[in-house]
């Protein structure tokens, strides 16, 4: 058989170079994920899935080269859909399988099988966009993935170091370019000119707010933070920390987004003093929250939460004066529908903010952004974001539309339909950016002249208490009910009930995570140290009766 004009035996002749160690490789909801130097095998035939996936859609695809949050010595790759979405879910199957094959022979077989479930159509052009962060094993896994990408003749663009979103974005703009959806030039220039002229409509002749300190976490949000700042010039005030992306060991090390939301500290690397206003992104800039410190000394974190109630209540209050009818399919007429995304991880204070002060829908999805995206696209409005910083606001067509043909009555109404517009173009559609977020909430903060304090202030977070528990076996924990409850083990739920009961605003949930080898423990309740007395409490059990492994998790405060 031949792909494409290209034989088997030059396949195979590629892949040599690349021979699979005896690992298990799983496509999950990152894509792969592991130790750097595992990779090589994995970077070169997904090369050639996304060759397929390309020649099937007719369109660019992306692949991006990435351990986000994780340890330096980690990396990873995930490939990207047309309009800058995760892969179709069905091919994750493929990409494990593809992976896992355990010779060459054994990999062709794989692809084969591809071509023929999919009925791909080997004879027309494949085009492929890459792009990297700065892992120290990044520039050998790209070679690796262009191997593979060059051995099936795809038209190649590397663009090196983006930021995960960056990548997304330009995917997204190569597919739709000289299409009524154009989403952009597909240069990191377009990306910053595109973000700076929606930026600057909203803050024009409004007080500036102070400083902004962005924790890049020594990845690649830094040098990327400070081209932004090279386009926007005086129009933004921000002080770019923890920038080395040259100095080993630093990625992601005691700093970025991750870090800040799971230990509820302040970063190590910058200086935080009270007025200080900052923020962090995580490794690949997909992630951001925001802290500051309060006149008592006491570190506040505003998480994704607090993001997602920002921009909940904002457009709650554009769309009630623009007052917009979007125009159904059936003919009719109806007001915007807006609706905020949230995962079991969401703080029970901002599940009841949203609900019962904005008035806004709340649907629970599993944790992993391409359900939270799935959810979100239900609403004309989708805002979606997970605690940990990850989301974005996406807008149906129809609304898009409504808002490109609806003339204000009054100077007011027409205002408030522009800054809907403005929304759109500020933040990013095809998938969650810290830089994106970060210029959002600066354009909110702004228009609404609020502080950091202010805009803490709209709910109260109840404590809470996350963490991670090393067993034997973590597949033997399946969740039902947007991660929210266990259907096995049994015992383990009934204990998790009873327990809960004991404490005022108790809650808490198990879950096997998805990236790393441990199962993850949520608790909250009314008091920081019953929120974390129902943790420990639960993961001593957890790690006493379904195979502990390593050090039992206890108190360390
Ligand atoms: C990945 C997901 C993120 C999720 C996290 C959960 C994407 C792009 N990212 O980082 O949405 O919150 O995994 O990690 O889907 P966990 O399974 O280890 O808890
Ligand atoms: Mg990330």
């Amino acid at each position: 058989m031949s792909f494409g004009g290209i034989t088997a035996e030059a396949i195979k002749t590629a892949a040599k170079a690349y021979p699979k160690p005896a690992v298990h490789y799983t496509y999950g909801t990152a894509g792969f994920r592991t130790k750097g130097d595992l990779l090589p095998s994995v970077m070169f035939r997904i090369g050639l899935l996304a060759v397929l996936r390309s020649k099937v859609l007719g369109k660019t695809i992306g692949v991006m080269i990435t351990a986000s949050h994780n340890p330096e010595i980690d990396n990873g790759v995930k490939l990207v859909e047309p309009m800058g979405e995760m892969l179709k879910q069905s091919w994750e199957g493929y990409a494990t399988e593809l992976a896992n094959a355990e010779t060459e022979d054994a990999m062709l077989d794989s692809l084969k099988k591809v071509i023929a479930e999919e009925n791909i159509p080997m004879d027309v052009n494949s085009s492929v966009v890459v792009a990297r962060d700065t892992r120290p094993s990044g520039d050998l896994l790209v070679k690796a993935l262009l191997d593979g990408l060059n051995v099936m003749k795809a038209d190649i663009k590397n663009y090196d170091m983006l930021t995960t979103p960056q990548l997304h974005y330009m995917v997204r703009c190569i597919n739709t370019k000289g299409t009524p959806d154009a989403y952009g030039e597909p240069t990191t220039d377009g990306y910053y000119n595109k973000l700076y002229a929606a930026f600057k409509k909203f803050v024009v002749g409004k007080p500036k707010l102070s400083q902004l300190h962005v924790d890049c976490a020594n990845g690649v949000g830094a040098p990327k933070l400070k081209e932004l700042i090279k386009v926007m010039g005086n129009d933004i005030d921000i002080k770019v920390e923890n920038d080395q992306i040259t100095t080993k060991g630093k990625l992601n090390y005691k700093c970025g987004a991750d870090f800040v939301k799971l230990y509820q500290l302040q970063p190590e690397g910058m200086e935080l003093k009270p007025g200080y206003r900052a923020c962090s992104l995580d490794g690949d800039a997909d992630r951001i929250v925001y802290y500051y410190i309060d006149n008592d000394n006491k570190f506040r974190l505003l998480d994704g939460d607090k993001i997602a109630s920002l921009a909940a209540g904002y457009i709650m209050d554009m769309a009630k004066i623009a007052n917009i009818q979007v125009p159904r399919e059936d003919g009719s007429k109806s007001p915007l529908k807006i609706g905020v995304v949230q995962t079991a991880y969401a703080n029970g204070s901002s599940t009841d903010y949203l609900r019962n002060k904005l008035n806004v829908p709340v649907p629970f999805t599993q944790t992993g952004v391409k359900h939270l995206h799935h959810e979100a696209l239900k609403y004309d409005v989708g805002v979606y974001f997970e605690a940990n910083g990850h989301g974005t606001v996406l807008f149906s067509d129809a609304a898009i539309n409504a808002f490109k043909t609806t003339k204000g009555a009054t100077p007011e109404q027409e205002n408030a339909i522009e800054s809907l517009k403005g929304l759109t173009e500020l933040i990013n559609q095809a998938v969650g950016d810290a830089i994106s977020d970060m210029l959002l909430v600066e354009a909110i903060l702004t228009v609404r002249g609020w502080t950091l304090e202010q805009w803490n202030s709209q709910y109260t977070d109840l404590p809470s208490r996350q963490e991670k528990v090393k067993v034997s076996d973590r597949t033997q924990f399946k969740c039902i009910k947007a991660d929210t409850e266990l259907a096995e083990p049994k015992e383990l739920q009934e204990i998790i009930d009873n327990e809960v009961k004991k404490y005022p605003n108790g809650r808490c949930f198990v879950r096997p995570s998805g990236t790393e080898d441990i199962v993850r423990v949520y608790a909250e309740a009314n008091t920081a140290e019953n929120a974390d007395k129902l943790n420990y409490t639960i993961s001593g059990i957890v790690f006493d009766k379904f195979g502990g492994v390593g050090e039992r998790p206890s108190y360390y405060l």
